[in-house]
């Protein structure tokens, strides 16, 4: 079989180290990318607080320094299906890895042009991959990263299961078992899309057989990978803005260059996190262990631990001296959560998880420290919010008490 992957979405925050990590180990790998999150930076006129070089720099870089090549190819994944199509039955890749999504749920959210934007491009992109794998008759893997968000976040006093719920029906004819996909319970339209891609993923798996890992991601933290690491232009991005930036990467920014911890409403809600070199080793485990012909779904809890937002302005607070302020919350969003994941199969694959340590935090505020400079603080303030009766707050206050 051949060892060639599509990476879709490679120029991305996790796309970019992922495609360096699987070159390094042996695998031809094709980006596939039309660059629309750079273009998204220029529309709001916010960059990543590292200064990422082009695709065709990146990829030079690499070559220059390993003798690897990497392919990269322009294309709209949601526009252009014929471009799929002749890509697939040309290269024939072992595994196709989907993140070619629209990927913030602030930015989904900032108005009906940007909701219809996030559904056509994130839908489209991923049922065009899907019904271009089965119309080329390639035998591929296709690998997508979607959410924890998917399933919610209401406490529901269980793990959540890896994709799949057993769970007993009363009928007429008695008690019934049935498994079904965990019930879809997305907070923001940008959710809604990873949502619907899950039943694509059901579908095309029914109907063509076609075998796919759908990996349920938390927030990803962290910057560099030992590839980006290794000359200044393989850089990775750091996105830090209201839309873009992801909690503890902007959290651990905002200690760097003495801006208040941005915690919304109470700070009560708990969420799934994973370092980006876990993310890099996950993926690297699903391409190892692909479903087999005619298995169904294979879903994974891409995530190592969880973590409440207050107590995580915490830690970094008293790592930095970062002073912590409240803000009302931008999002329709429980106050208060519980969150537990079951997270066997990666376990059990041999993934050694990366957890939050000092150590990796002070590195990416050491980051964060040196490119300071590149920072626009009017950036840092949400202006998206979830409901146009819901006010952006540019004050926040120091009071833990705040009504959300
Ligand atoms: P990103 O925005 O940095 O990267 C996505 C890449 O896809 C970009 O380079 C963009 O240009 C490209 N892209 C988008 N639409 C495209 C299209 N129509 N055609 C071709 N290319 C297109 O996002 P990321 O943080 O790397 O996230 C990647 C995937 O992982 C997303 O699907 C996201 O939902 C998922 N994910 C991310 C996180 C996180 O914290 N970053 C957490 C969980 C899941
Ligand atoms: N939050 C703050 N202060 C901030 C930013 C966020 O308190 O400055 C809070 C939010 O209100 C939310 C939580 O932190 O409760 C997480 O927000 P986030 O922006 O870090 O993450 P989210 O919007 O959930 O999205 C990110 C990625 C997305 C991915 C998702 C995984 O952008 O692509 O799917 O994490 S998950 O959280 O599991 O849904």
């Amino acid at each position: 079989m051949s060892k060639n992957i599509i990476v879709f979405g490679g120029d991305g925050f996790c796309g970019w180290p992922t495609s360096l990590a699987l070159s390094k180990a042996g695998y031809n790998i094709t980006i596939v990318d039309n660059l629309s999150r750079r273009s998204i930076d220029q529309n709001m006129r916010c960059e990543s607080l590292t200064p990422i070089s082009d695709i065709d720099t990146r990829i030079r870089v690499w070559k220059e320094i390993t003798g690897n090549e990497i392919k990269f190819v322009n294309i709209d994944v949601a526009n252009r299906y014929s471009a799929i199509y002749n890509l697939l039955l040309e290269l024939k890749p072992e595994t196709v890895i989907h993140f070619a999504e629209q990927r913030a749920a602030p930015y989904s959210m900032k108005s009906p042009a940007h909701k219809m934007y996030t559904v056509n491009n994130n839908l489209n992109a991923t049922h065009n991959i899907l019904c271009a794998i089965v119309a080329s008759g390639i035998d591929t893997h296709m690998i997508h990263l979607g959410s924890t968000g998917v399933y919610g976040y209401n406490t529901v006093g269980m793990k959540i299961p890896e994709g799949y719920l057993n769970v007993k029906i009363d009928t007429d004819y008695g008690e019934k078992e049935l498994e079904i996909l965990y019930p879809p319970n997305p907070g923001s339209i940008y959710h809604m899309t990873k949502t619907q891609d899950a039943l694509f993923f059901l579908y095309y798996n029914k109907n063509d057989g076609v075998r796919i890992t759908d990996l349920h991601q938390g927030i990803v933290w962290g910057t560099n990978t030992i590839e980006t690491n290794m000359d200044v232009r393989l850089i990775n991005r750091f996105d830090y803005d209201g839309e873009y930036g992801t909690v503890l990467n902007r959290f651990l920014m905002q200690a760097a260059i003495g801006h208040p911890l941005t915690v919304y409403g109470s700070g009560g809600q708990t969420r799934a996190f994973i370092n980006i070199n876990d993310t890099v080793n996950c993926i690297k485990i699903a391409i190892e262990n692909p479903p087999k012909h005619g298995e169904r779904v294979k879903i994974f809890n891409q995530t190592t631990e969880c973590h409440n937002i207050k107590n995580l302005a915490k830690i970094i607070s008293s790592m930095t001296g970062a002073k912590i302020k409240y803000y009302s919350n931008p999002r329709n969003e429980t106050n208060r959560n519980d969150l537990e994941f079951c997270k066997d199969f990666f376990l059990n694959l041999g993934l050694n998880p990366i957890t939050l340590q000092k150590r990796l935090l002070e590195e990416i505020i050491e980051v964060a420290k040196k490119y300071k400079g590149r920072c626009d603080r009017s950036k840092i303030i949400c202006q998206s919010t979830w409901r146009s009766d819901i006010l952006v707050d540019f004050e926040g206050s120091d009071s833990e008490n705040i009504i959300n």
